[in-house]
């Protein structure tokens, strides 16, 4: 089965996604997600400069050489443009694959491991009542695990906070906006959200928390030690993770589990974290970390300590990314949670996909492939917006991590 054509969508029905669609002789397409939030434009260079011409006239059915051949053959290895590209290249293969077979594609992954993929929503608010009353809401919509982020008070732009009622979309200007980081004052304000969900809802529901990178080793300790008596779920990406070596400081210190990867791109870049069991849960999904193909590899180096996986899932992943992370989800042993933050209705129009939320879990549905497909017609309506993510200053103007 050759591949007789390659082509990137971008569109922007409510936020942009960059979509590669890969067409094969037998008439069978694939699609994958090859969306970097606020780089969006680097990804489709690299595809249509760099990757689309090699694929034509390949043989669809090889995705493991097709994949080494763009990792390898580039030289340059790893990297988010890159490896999302690559991604992208594999999901729109695998998908094709599955198709070709006639099954979904988590039965070619080795079929499902249970029945449906526990995740999580997220839960904010302006202050501490305001995240209550929205972490009722996600219970009252079935979930069973709810991350919850809260506004802090003299913090300008707090990470996770929604503006104006909308889900929260970090994407929102052209040049990036301005943001205003004070460590103390989070250090203080988060323990005191958690000890309120605790006593409104009970020991029961699972809880997350995303620190977004904002601590310093020993500050996410003390913040890790502070959350325990609230039995969190994880505290993600407490701290930021290109020195692998910062976790060991953090797991001394506290018994929160720990997640962190959502940018991780390649298994080289959680390999220590795994081996010396520093985290609990791998973030890593399908499109920034080199498709199917490559986060296998990671969720089998992590099965062998005991890490589970959960996957990044905010908005800004596009639904044939989610669909191929739920076939994934349903068949990986070691699965832990899935992050599941709903598109916009017009995302969905543009997205038609299988998979399906009840009460909590989501499955991908039993279409052939990964489910998910898009609407051309549909796209070409909503034309790319120039967005970047915003930037984190230290109260003295320094600049932090967002
Ligand atoms: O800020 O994907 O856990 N989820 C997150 C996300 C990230 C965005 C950045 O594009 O941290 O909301
Ligand atoms: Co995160």
């Amino acid at each position: 089965m050759r591949i007789i054509a390659a082509k990137v969508i971008v569109t922007c029905p409510g936020r942009n996604f960059v979509t590669l669609k890969i067409e094969t002789d037998q008439g069978l397409h694939g699609i994958g997600d090859a969306t970097l939030n606020g780089r969006e434009k680097a990804v489709v260079a690299y595809l249509e400069e760099h990757v689309i011409p090699l694929l034509i006239g390949r043989d669809a059915h090889r995705i493991e050489d097709i994949w080494q051949y763009l990792y390898r053959g580039a030289y340059w290895r790893r990297g988010p443009v890159t490896m999302s590209a690559i991604a992208a290249v594999d999901t729109a293969l695998w998908d094709i694959k599955a198709k070709a077979a006639g099954m979904p594609l988590y039965q070619l992954l080795g079929g499902a491991s249970r029945d449906g993929v526990l995740v999580y929503g997220h839960a904010n608010g302006a202050d501490i009542e305001e995240t209550v009353d929205a972490v009722g809401r996600y219970q009252d919509m079935g979930y069973k695990a709810i991350r919850a982020q809260s506004g802090v008070p003299g913090v300008k732009g707090a990470y996770g906070v929604g503006k104006g009622g909308l889900y929260y979309e970090p994407a929102d200007s052209t040049l990036p906006s301005e943001t205003v980081w004070t460590t103390s004052t989070y250090l203080d304000h988060a323990p005191k959200l958690f000890e309120r969900l605790r006593a409104t809802y009970g020991p029961e529901i699972e809880l997350l928390h995303d620190v977004h990178h904002r601590l310093t080793p020993i500050e996410a300790a003390r913040l890790g030690k502070s959350l325990e008596p609230f039995r969190l779920f994880w505290m993600e990406d407490c701290t930021p993770a290109e020195n692998q070596d910062a976790f060991r400081l953090v797991r001394q210190h506290t018994t929160t589990p720990l997640a962190v990867g959502e940018i991780f791109n390649s298994i080289h870049d959680c390999r220590t974290l795994i081996e010396e069991q520093l985290i609990d849960y791998i973030r890593t999904t399908v499109v920034h970390a080199g498709g199917i193909t490559h986060l296998r590899q990671i969720a089998g180096l992590a099965a062998l300590y005991q890490v589970r996986t959960g996957c990044h899932g905010a908005t800004d992943l596009s639904p044939a990314c989610m669909g191929a992370a739920l076939h994934f989800d349903l068949w990986v042993p070691n699965f832990g949670i899935q992050e599941y933050m709903r598109h916009s209705e017009e995302t969905d129009a543009v997205f038609p996909h299988a998979y399906t939320f009840n009460d909590g879990y989501l499955h991908p549905g039993e279409a052939v492939g990964h489910g998910v497909d898009i609407d051309e017609a549909l796209a070409t309506k909503y034309p790319y917006d120039p967005k970047q993510l915003p930037v984190a200053r230290l109260t003295d103007g320094s600049i932090w991590n967002w």
